[in-house]
């Protein structure tokens, strides 16, 4: 039996939004082919520089002009793995009740947690699931979910398994991250240090074991977690070997920031309190600014991040939905890139790069997230004339299809 040697699947006439650094914004290609076999981008450039006739180079030749072709979107920090709903909090919210009162009175995260612990598995997934499907219904090919509303073992690691089996179940990658350090759990009041133990030395080793975890998180905050006790969990991750990052700044500033970068940490989130030591630690680190303007937006928030300080620093910035029930019930990634444009001033390209190369980086991937060859062949092609627009329709349906490792997601 002979090989095809073709490619498996040719887009022409297309324009093409690289995101290499070639000088001109976007690393645009108006005229563009883009090319894939076996997963992997095999040309992505101008049409006029294929080297043959499309049909002879590749298996299946489509012609769309009037679209745009990007990376596959990267969710980098969701909590989409969840039972029930708050939009009781939300309606106390609009009464005048703030979030951190809402949660020292046992609401927020832990009232989350009760609904969570008392689901199964097959049950979480099949809440989680519609989630997870409209992040891909607006581009999303790459989806980070994290732990922190089992805050008990089995519970963990019935949420971790539910965010696994939602890739399966969708043909998406999903990268878990554990955030046992979310809330303390009502049963450990008083005794913190009690549970801080049960995260470092029961929790995390046995589900890193079970490599349900990508990646530790912990929420550095008042209302969550102290710097040394987060410090103790990320020694822990160290001798295991797996990479931190940080809910830091979000509410009050602990120091997060900087104690992430310490830790040579993938990413800081939220970091609306960031000073210009956490900045500057994050520079030196090359940990990446992920930018959460849904929970900003929800808490009605007035004090955005230090763009302008991430910016002068070259510390790379990304956006993610923080897709949660309490502080960010955001769906759409797209509409998160328009919020960090109106809301934090970001450039519709800089937001852009946020949702892919940069957010892939947030997650320590460096295969995804730009279009060149050798990168996954993971693909979002937009019905819009020009790229702003990815950022400036709010809400609408603009996705024509997307594009997994090489295989057309059916949505
Ligand atoms: N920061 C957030 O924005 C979410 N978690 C966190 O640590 C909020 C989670 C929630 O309120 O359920
Ligand atoms: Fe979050």
């Amino acid at each position: 039996m002979t090989v095809d040697p073709r490619w498996d699947h040719l887009l022409l006439d297309v324009g093409l939004a690289t995101l290499l650094d070639n000088g001109v914004p976007y690393g645009a290609v108006e005229h563009g082919a883009i090319g894939w076999r076996d997963g992997r981008i095999a040309f992505a450039g101008p049409v006029a520089e294929l080297a043959g006739e499309p049909h002879d180079l590749a298996r299946h030749v489509e012609s769309l002009p009037g679209t745009w072709v990007t990376p596959g979107l990267v969710d980098c920090h969701t909590h989409l793995v969840f039972a029930s709903d708050r939009a009781q909090e939300f309606e106390q919210r609009l009464e005048g009740a703030s979030y951190e009162e809402i949660a020292r009175a046992g609401g927020g995260i832990v009232s989350s947690v009760r609904a969570t612990r008392a689901a199964s598995e097959d049950e979480l997934l099949r809440q989680s699931l519609p989630r997870a499907k409209a992040l891909l219904a607006d581009g999303v090919t790459t989806l980070e979910i994290k732990s922190g509303y089992g805050l008990e073992p089995d519970a963990e690691r019935r949420m971790l398994r539910a965010a696994r089996r939602i890739g399966e179940e969708l043909g998406i990658d999903v990268r878990t991250s554990f955030l046992g350090l979310h809330a303390l759990p009502p049963e450990y009041a008083g005794r913190r240090d009690d549970y801080v133990s049960l995260v470092c030395d029961i929790m995390l080793p046995s589900l890193a074991e079970e490599e349900l975890v990508d990646a530790v998180d912990a929420f550095c905050e008042g209302i969550g977690f102290t710097a040394e006790e987060t410090e103790r969990l990320f020694k822990k991750a160290a001798a295991l070997g797996l990479p931190v990052k940080l809910h830091a700044e979000q509410l009050s500033d602990l120091g997060g920031a900087a104690l992430v970068a310490r830790y040579g940490g993938l990413s800081a989130d939220h970091l609306e309190w960031t000073g210009d030591d956490g900045v500057r630690a994050m520079a030196e680190a090359g940990t990446v600014a992920v930018l959460l303007p849904g929970a900003y937006y929800a808490l009605r928030d007035t004090r955005p991040p230090p763009v302008d300080a991430f910016r002068r620093h070259d510390v790379a910035m990304a956006v993610a939905t923080d897709l949660n029930p309490g502080t960010s019930p955001l769906l759409s990634l797209r509409l998160a890139m328009g919020m960090a444009c109106t809301l934090f001033r970001l450039t519709p390209e800089e937001a852009l790069r946020g949702a892919t190369v940069n957010a892939a980086r947030a997650l320590g991937l460096a295969d995804r997230g730009t279009l060149a060859a050798g990168q996954r062949a993971d693909l979002a092609v937009w019905n819009v004339r020009h790229l702003p627009e990815l950022c400036y329709w709010i809400g609408g349906n603009l996705l024509r299809e997307s594009w997994v490792g090489g295989e057309r997601v059916l949505l």
